[in-house]
């Protein structure tokens, strides 16, 4: 048994179980639910000072709080990354400047001037993503005429016809929708400044670095002939569109006022509201206003708002976490979790309905409120917990849950997360989609905690299952492993992939299981722990590579564990998982673990760091 040397006195896993499992136990809330904070980068917080600004409504302490925490982000050279220890994000860095300048901080501070520096030798503006330009184009510092025309009239595209709104993930399709309706009213608010040291120097290229081998000649000119529409557009065709897409935007608040539970929904959302005439004391914008607080943490480091909250999410991998870990069934807390989770059941449609009609509604979204989208992975770990932690009452929500599910399965056996056959490759093409991931198709992590919860329910034998596994061998890598859709990366993939096959009986010595266990002890990095940068989505050189850190090292122990391996390699990620373990009980990981979009976009949940090693100690312990 692993025991490692802590200060003066020898931590065994036991020990170092025990005292996370405390820890866990003490962060819950009164009303059954853990929720960690969802952490991504300043481009949230910039966009909610222009946004405010935009309203009239910015208050100077607000103001003040969130330009402290922008500082407190920014990279010694100047820049901002979306993701900690990342290079520098040229778009992040530019609508963090813009949101420093607006707080009053003098063009010539020195944190401002390195910022100025690098955004010129990055291509300046010209450079930056669309939604960068679309914010300084609210604000008269960008011409609306040179961004990518997305006309209100795609409202009335036919569900079958290419890039109509549900060809879209159901997070650019809230994203666009809105963003349709200010791109056609092209407002300009007035800026009590000018942004002439952005402008690069001579011979720095003013092309877009990223995105353009996305205009491919077909979307080229028909953003060419989408430009001159938008000179003249039929008065009464426009009309209408943007009224169906207020009434479209209505009908998907939730009851927190959230659009969807992300910010950018939420921020777009309130601007297009306001432009079709809902004025600030309007219900559904002043319910949406109050719905951006709830997203706001104000704490001694600062005021910052999160993208998305992970409430249910955050519950039910706690709820597995401390099952694992021995808390016995009929535990008061699981209790009580269990209540809360069976309070937070969807029971009604949403835009997935649209893709699978005849479908009766179940299942688990991942925030607080968020009834018009639920999600498989949500489902399918919320299943699992509630199973796990025999609440009688549980059943018939477990029973809608499992249906669901079945249900939400693409053509080819597969989960996405949110929708069913969102595949359609051809909306990432859109000159305008250059901000990360725009559809939902299968990926391994959601389909594989699918099979786990199918499998607990005592379903490996279904039709279902026997498909998704198929899939799942099918999607398995060269070298072993499994890319990470929802979480960093390949050992996120794998770690998810590899549990899920054993319960679904596939055998530990198959040859797929013993490639996985390969390439995990492959990866394993000198120190014992695992680790994988986000660079890896974009720099096959860094998959399986990076710092060790505890969710990485937990997931790849969880695979590890399932495939019956109990060898050194085990034994040294415990010792890492001991070792690297604070006085009370829980983790330090600043870097990030979760994945937004694939190259674009990371969380770090901060839960992960905490939950996943216990679950990972638990498991190494039941079968020691
Ligand atoms: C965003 C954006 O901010 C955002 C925020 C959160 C998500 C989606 C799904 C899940 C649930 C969690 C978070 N699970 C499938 C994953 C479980 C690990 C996605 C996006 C940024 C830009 C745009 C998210 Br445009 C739109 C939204």
């Amino acid at each position: 048994m692993t025991a490692v040397e802590t200060g003066t006195r020898t931590r065994t896993a036991a020990e170092a179980l025990a005292a996370a499992r405390e820890h866990l136990l003490l962060l819950q809330s009164p009303e059954g639910w853990w929720k960690g904070e969802l952490q991504t980068n300043v481009t949230m917080d910039a966009e909610d000072l222009l946004l405010r600004e935009f309203l009239g409504i910015r208050t100077g302490a607000d103001t003040d709080e969130t330009a402290r925490w922008i500082r407190s982000q920014q990279a010694p050279d100047g820049t901002w990354a979306t993701f900690h220890d990342g290079p520098p994000d040229l778009s992040t860095t530019v609508e963090a400047y813009v949101a420093l300048r607006l707080a009053g901080d003098p063009p010539d501070a020195g944190h401002m001037v390195r910022a100025a520096a690098h955004i010129r030798g990055a291509g300046g503006i010209p450079a930056t993503r669309v939604f960068t330009r679309f914010w300084l184009a609210m604000f008269g510092r960008w011409p609306w005429d040179e961004l990518p025309v997305l006309p209100p009239e795609m409202m009335y595209l036919p569900r079958w016809f290419p890039l109509n709104v549900y060809d879209w993930a159901c997070w650019a399709r809230q994203t666009i929708v809105p963003l349709a309706v200010v791109g056609a009213l092209r407002p300009v608010r007035p800026l009590p400044f000018g942004l002439a040291e952005l402008t690069p120097e001579d011979g720095v290229p003013r092309s877009r670095t990223r995105g353009l081998p996305g205009w491919d000649t077909a979307f080229e000119t028909l953003d060419r002939a989408l430009h001159v529409y938008e000179r003249r557009p039929v008065q009464g065709l426009r009309r209408a569109a943007l009224r169906r897409a207020g009434e479209w935007i209505i009908a998907r608040q939730e009851r927190d006022g959230s659009w969807g539970g992300i910010q950018p929904p939420m921020v777009y959302s309130l601007i297009a509201l306001h432009l079709l005439g809902y004025g600030l004391d309007h219900p559904v914008v002043r319910r949406g206003l109050d719905g951006l607080e709830r997203f706001t943490i104000r704490d001694g480091k600062g005021r910052r708002v999160e993208a998305c909250q992970s409430p249910v999410w955050d519950t039910v991998l706690a709820m597995n976490a401390l099952a694992d870990a021995g808390l016995p069934e009929g535990h008061p807390a699981l209790e009580r979790a269990a209540e809360w989770v069976l309070g937070e059941e969807v029971r009604g449609p949403g835009d997935w309905s649209v893709r699978r009609p005849g479908l009766p509604p179940g299942g688990w979204a991942f925030e607080f409120d968020n009834d018009c989208y639920p999600d498989v992975d949500d489902t399918a770990e919320a299943v699992i917990a509630l199973h796990r932690v025999r609440h009688p009452p549980a059943e018939p929500a477990i029973e809608r849950g499992v249906r669901w599910m079945a249900g939400m399965a693409s053509r080819d056996g597969g989960f996405g997360a949110f929708d069913a056959d969102n595949t359609r490759g051809l909306c990432r093409r859109l000159p305008f989609c250059d901000f990360g991931e725009v559809i939902d198709p299968p990926s391994a992590d959601v389909t594989a905690h699918v099979v786990e919860a199918m499998a607990h329910r005592g379903m490996a034998d279904s039709l279902t299952v026997k498909r998704a596994v198929v899939w799942l061998l099918k999607a398995q890598e060269p070298d072993g492993s499994w890319f990470g859709r929802w979480g960093a990366n390949h050992v996120y993939g794998t770690g998810a992939v590899v549990p899920a096959l054993i319960a679904a009986g596939v055998r530990p010595g198959r040859p797929e299981i013993r490639g996985a266990v390969h390439w995990l002890e492959r990866h394993q990095r000198d120190d014992g722990g695992w680790g994988e940068d986000l660079r890896s989505y974009r720099d096959p050189a860094w998959i399986g590579r990076g710092v060790s850190t505890p969710s990485q090292t937990a997931w790849a122990l969880l695979a590890l564990l399932a495939a019956g391996e109990r060898g050194a390699a085990v034994e040294r990620g415990v010792g890492w998982l001991v070792e690297h373990q604070r006085a009370d009980g829980t983790w330090d990981e600043d870097h990030f673990t979760g994945t937004g979009f694939p190259g674009d976009f990371y969380i770090n949940y901060h839960l992960y760091r905490l939950v996943f090693p216990l679950s990972a100690l638990g498991r190494y312990l039941k079968g020691a």
